[in-house]
């Protein structure tokens, strides 16, 4: 069949491909669409490609270097490829280090969304672009569950970033008539997580102290910070299905995806520790907090890992999602934890 421009696959653009979202997004547009798939890719001396080794060879997934601190990259990718969608979910996504680096992650989180909208804008108007935006943002909470009309209260200089985002996000959107678009997404894990993130800091340890009890060999204890702060945890499978259906509809919405569940770090951790069955008990309070198995101390508080400002609790709304994207989240808070510590144990 002779390619014209009807029939051309779609292109769509990924950045933040080999992190967690980005490679379930590769995967998941892989598989249901016949788009070619092209992943940014930020030149490091040493590159983690764990989570797409899967897709390297396949020959609709093609990986370009740049950068989101660099503009003329990102304008040469968009007026080279002039892709149908760009879906922008590379960012400095740590929390807990943008206190440490609050100027860098303001270049990426916010400044690097201008670099993205610019180009769009310049060289490819009708592409559909997706930006990460997070319920960081709403950070300081006047009521739960949040919705989509929940005042912007960031307490960190990531929210306050991704905050700027999504005012820019819209500001292009109304001005230039693009397709232009930020999710409000709750937190979501999965066994790719950055290791980093308390979830997978908890099952990966988890997995680690376990085969030291199996071996009777000696193991230091997690060390956590605020183990009261709740989160509304996914997994992030179901949020890149959200978001393809957010940048498939008629009009450019935006919306929350959440699981309108809220549990604290030490629900996670109970949690964990029951699905491989260790029965342990909590002693002491504050920073004296201790979880203790057969003696042995596993769980201990570390203020170290204290933040500047915490975000005490996150519970999202998702109905709106649900009621006009037809959205739904499959996958339960015990069978992410399942999942999570099922793959530590068996990678450690
Ligand atoms: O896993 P976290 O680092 O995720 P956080 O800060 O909620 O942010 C994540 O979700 C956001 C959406 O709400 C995303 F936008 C963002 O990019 C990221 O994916 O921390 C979760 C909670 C916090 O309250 C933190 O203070 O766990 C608490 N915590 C307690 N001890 C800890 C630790 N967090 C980490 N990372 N490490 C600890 O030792």
């Amino acid at each position: 069949m002779k390619m014209t421009m009807k029939n051309m696959p779609k292109k769509v653009v990924i950045t933040g491909v080999t992190g967690q979202d980005g490679s379930y997004m590769a995967d998941y547009l892989l598989e249901k669409t016949n788009y070619d798939i092209y992943g940014i890719i930020r030149r490091a001396s040493t590159n983690n490609h764990n989570n797409i080794k899967h897709l390297l060879n396949n020959s609709r997934f093609k990986i370009i270097t740049g950068d989101l601190a660099d503009s003329q990259s990102i304008d040469n990718i968009v007026r080279e490829i002039i892709p149908d969608y760009f879906i922008n979910l590379a960012a400095q996504s740590f929390v807990g280090a943008s206190w440490q680096i609050p100027e860098q992650t303001f270049d990426i989180d916010a400044v690097g969304v201008i670099r993205c909208l610019e180009a769009i804008r310049k060289h490819a108007p009708n592409c559909r672009f997706y930006n990460a935006g997070s319920s960081e943002e709403l950070g300081n909470v006047d009521y739960s569950p949040q919705d989509e009309n929940h005042p912007l209260k960031p307490r960190s200089p990531y929210g306050a970033a991704k905050a700027a985002a999504r005012h820019i996000v819209k500001v292009y959107r109304e001005s230039y008539n693009l397709f232009a678009i930020q999710g409000l997404l709750y937190n979501h894990e999965s066994p790719r997580r950055g290791e980093e993130f308390v979830t997978k800091k908890i099952t990966k340890k988890i997995a680690k102290i376990n085969k030291s009890l199996n071996y009777k060999e000696e193991f230091e204890p997690l060390e956590l910070g605020n183990i009261y702060a709740k989160r509304d945890w996914s997994h992030a499978k179901d949020f890149v299905r959200g978001i393809w259906m957010m940048l498939n509809q008629d009009k450019p919405m935006e919306y929350i995806l959440a699981s309108g569940k809220t549990h604290t770090v030490k629900e996670f951790i109970e949690k964990t520790f029951k699905a491989i069955d260790i029965q342990g008990s909590w002693i002491g309070d504050d920073i004296n907090e201790k979880f203790i198995y057969n003696n042995k101390i596993l769980v201990q508080i570390n203020p170290s890992f204290y933040r500047p400002a915490e975000v005490d609790l996150l519970l999202g709304d998702w109905g709106k999602a649900k009621k006009e994207l037809g959205w739904v989240p499959e996958i339960s808070f015990d069978n992410l934890i399942q999942e999570m510590i099922s793959f530590d144990m068996k990678n450690i």
